[in-house]
């Protein structure tokens, strides 16, 4: 075997991936199957395939001695250590780009559902309840404060979008010539919003950054959307806050240990949960499995990557 196959991927890609070699699919082995595999095939591996909220950790790359490549089918590299990797001489790919315009729309759209609940006005029409009265209002969306943690490319294309309905204002390493308002820091920016959407990069520098302090800035009239990583969330003191009324809702595409949701999440009323669908749209999986694929093939070509990720 030649590539090893983290997580599933769509069938496009499983096939165009087994034409280029030996796939062999890690995530369906048992963890005895999974020793017993590398006690027989480790050498052969040459570049492991995986997606971005799986990456590939310290153990795998140390058990790979032909590992040369970690193609990541996702823009976020959180789950690899580049430090590890390119001491170790594997090079690390990701898609960056084609996913940028899914992203910021799921953050439209998770903020219009929020808001306008829009979840709980479907369940109202289908569970007959329509017939006995008007549905709750609502919030408005249109003159709100939007602050955006992380003005990378997805957190411009969410401003870009959101500037349609109110003022933007945004957080992150430096400020940017833009014509939001910079905010030095995560309780400065909330302080200033309405709603708080999250869209940075997960490292160790943003790990827990929205913690109990940047929500009770945010407030009791103040809603959270994340979109970027579950571990930039606090999510412990997310759940303390919406349970407490402390923010008014929050919308969460993505969790501190996916597919795992906290029950207390799953309890919560104000909140609108989603399964990191962010991406996950026909076109752009075609796009990022594209990627993924140039990747391999300029690996195999022995050529220059295209889209590498540097420390
Ligand atoms: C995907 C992602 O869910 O791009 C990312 O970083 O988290 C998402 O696009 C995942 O990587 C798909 O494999």
């Amino acid at each position: 075997y030649s590539i090893l196959q983290l997580c599933p991927l769509s069938d496009a890609l499983e096939t165009a991936l087994a034409a280029r070699g030996n796939v062999k699919q890690w995530f369906a082995l048992s963890d005895s199957a999974r020793a017993a595999w590398l006690a027989a095939h480790a050498n052969e591996v040459s570049a492991v395939v995986t997606g971005g909220h799986i990456g590939c950790d310290n153990a795998l790359i140390a058990a790979l001695p032909g590992l040369k490549l970690i193609a990541i089918n996702g823009v976020g590299y959180d789950k690899v250590d580049l430090a590890t990797a390119s001491a170790r001489g594997v090079a690390v790919t990701n898609t960056p780009d084609v996913l940028t315009d899914d992203v910021a729309d799921l953050a439209v759209g998770l903020v219009i559902a929020l808001l306008r609940q829009l979840p709980r006005a479907d369940r109202f029409v289908r569970d007959g309840r329509w017939r006995d009265g008007g549905f709750p209002l609502a919030r408005k969306v249109s003159g709100r404060r939007f602050g955006i943690v992380g003005l990378g490319r997805i957190g411009a294309a969410i401003a870009a979008r959101l500037a349609a309905f109110g003022p933007i204002a945004y957080t992150g390493t430096q400020e940017k010539p833009v014509p939001y308002d910079f905010a030095p820091d995560p309780v400065a920016l909330a302080t200033h919003s309405d709603v708080l959407i999250v869209a940075c990069a997960a490292t160790p520098e943003t790990r827990g950054m929205i913690d109990a302090g940047v929500l009770d800035a945010l407030g009791a009239d103040g809603y959270l959307v994340n979109v970027s990583r579950g571990s930039v969330v606090d999510e412990t003191a997310l759940i303390a806050a919406l349970d407490t009324g402390r923010i008014a809702g929050a919308a969460l595409d993505v969790f501190a240990d996916e597919p795992r949701v906290p029950t207390a999440l799953i309890a919560s009323a104000p909140t609108l949960l989603t399964p990191h669908i962010a991406s996950a749209t026909v076109e752009t999986r075609r796009a990022m499995a594209d990627l993924v694929l140039a990747n391999l093939d300029a690996f195999l070509a022995g050529g220059p990557l295209v889209t590498p990720v540097t420390a």
